[in-house]
């Protein structure tokens, strides 16, 4: 899978994707990140990027024209229908079932606004969709990008190792995970509950499945409705 990302900001994605199981998938060639910086493409002799809204009012908008060349430097080498998905506040809110549907992909672009946002004839021209990440504001979309290629790339065949896509996830079920201990067996005057000790494992499943069903009612009841 290849990731091609439109932003300001390249250094950050590529400081950000370069540790962990992430790391480990690019450079074992499974997944691709090619990041195109934005500011390349102005015609400013001032390398601007943005300018004052029409119409007036706070901040500033970023100017069509250095994204839509961006885009267009790449657009050769998509793949036939590759997404352009603009990370943004109005976009629908991301979620497992959304990751999974992206990780059948070949490639995908992601655009990340900053400042107050891209000029709307963009979205018009080049966005097949808009993703957010959730209800709060952010300076820029590049932060929400990296979620989305760390969703979608773990879900990718070989990313993730045979211990690591054992892990039994929350949200995979709707249900939350079961409370984990490791050594040592007592902390802080706290035990490891007794029947993860004992070696029982039909035990020790039961007891999983009631903890993650419990922990669901009282923290998270909305993913049992
Ligand atoms: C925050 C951009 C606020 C624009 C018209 C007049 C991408 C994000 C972002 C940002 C505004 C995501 C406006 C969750 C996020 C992102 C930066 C507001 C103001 N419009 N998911 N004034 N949260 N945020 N625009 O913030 O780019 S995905």
């Amino acid at each position: 899978m290849k990731f091609y990302i439109l932003t300001l900001f390249p250094e950050m994605i590529e400081a950000g994707m370069n540790h962990s199981i992430i790391k480990r998938a690019l450079e074992e060639g499974i997944i691709e990140i090619e990041t195109v910086n934005i500011r390349d493409f102005s015609k400013d002799k001032h390398k601007r990027v943005d300018d004052y809204p029409y119409g007036g009012g706070a901040g500033m908008v970023m100017q069509p024209q250095p994204i839509y060349d961006a885009y267009m430097s790449i657009k050769d080498r998509l793949s036939e229908n590759c997404p352009v998905i603009y990370m943004s506040p109005q976009g629908k809110i991301f979620d497992q079932k959304k990751a999974e549907g992206l990780s059948c992909l070949e490639d995908m672009v992601l655009l990340c606004g900053h400042y107050e946002g891209i000029d709307e004839r963009i979205i018009e021209e080049i966005v097949t969709e808009e993703i957010s990440i959730g209800n709060f504001v952010l300076t820029g979309g590049e932060l929400p990008a990296m979620a989305v290629i760390d969703a979608v790339s773990r879900l990718i065949p070989g990313v993730l190792n045979k211990e690591e896509s054992h892990m039994n996830e929350s949200f995979s079920d709707d249900l939350l995970e079961y409370p984990q201990y490791t050594r040592p067996p007592e902390f802080m005057g706290r035990r490891v509950p007794d029947i993860l000790l004992s070696g029982h494992h039909g035990n020790i499943e039961k007891w999983r499945k009631e903890q993650s069903l419990k922990r669901t009612k009282i923290k998270r009841p909305e993913l049992l409705k």
